[in-house]
């Protein structure tokens, strides 16, 4: 509980035991609930999640727009927020968020990794594709965000019926933001965070294609706006 708020901690996970260890282990105590969305993870992720007493919820279906979904459907909490299993979204970021949101009476908040302090935490090729992705973003929807791909938001319960969420993969992460954004009822807000090294390997597999893969989206996004 956190300012009489409740807080639910989303996190999902494939193949991730050696740094959902980490994370789990610099959860703050005002962390209601850990919910991990699995998809048949094959090392000790579970086993992992069980010992911090981390609630598990299986989702067969692959994808990481997939997962976080059926993790929204089960958040009762006030707050979700939601971040990586990989340990590059320290969770020391969470009361910062928790009380930049309930200042401003904001109900999306997004934590930025840029500026990126360090430099190893963000391949150049990422860097220069979100880089891209988020200026194409703002130039297509007039909207102002500093990092359009950014894995850890903080959501209040009351707007998840109102995130129509289509996609099941990668481009999640950007179709939420965008989402938030036109919508008037919800609105997008960010805040600088800080953003590490990554624990174990990362588990996207063609990031050149994804990279096109977002564009496009983008593309036909803003066309599918115009449109209505
Ligand atoms: N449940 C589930 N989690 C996934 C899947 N793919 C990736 N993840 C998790 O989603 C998070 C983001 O993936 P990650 O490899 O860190 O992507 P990156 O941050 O873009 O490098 C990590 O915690 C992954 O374990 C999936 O198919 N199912
Ligand atoms: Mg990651």
């Amino acid at each position: 509980m956190f300012s009489n708020q409740t807080i639910c901690l989303l996190i999902p996970t494939l193949n991730e035991g050696e740094g959902l260890s980490k994370v789990l282990e610099s959860v703050p105590n005002f962390v209601d609930r850990i919910m991990i969305v699995d998809s048949d993870s094959t090392d000790n992720t579970v086993k992992i999640a069980a010992k911090f007493r981390a609630e598990v919820i299986n989702e067969s279906r692959r994808g990481y727009g997939r997962a976080l979904k059926t993790g929204f459907k089960n958040v009762k909490e006030d707050w979700v927020i939601t971040l990586d299993a990989d340990g590059t979204y320290p969770t020391s970021e969470i009361k910062g968020l928790l009380e930049y949101a309930l200042k401003k009476d904001f109900k999306f908040l997004s934590a930025s990794r840029m500026p990126l302090l360090n430099p190893s935490a963000m391949s150049h090729r990422n860097f220069l594709g979100n880089t891209f992705i988020t200026w194409i973003t703002n130039f297509l929807f007039k909207t102002k965000m500093v990092d359009g791909s950014s894995g850890m938001w903080l959501i209040h319960k009351s707007v998840l019926p109102f995130l129509n969420l289509k996609t099941d993969d990668w481009l999640l992460s950007n179709e939420i933001k965008i989402q938030a954004a036109l919508n008037p009822g919800i609105g997008f807000h960010e805040m600088a965070i800080e953003f590490i090294p990554r624990i174990g390997e990362t588990k996207v597999q063609h990031p050149w294609r994804i990279g096109l893969q977002l564009l496009f989206y983008i593309i036909w996004k803003r066309l599918c706006e115009f449109k209505n």
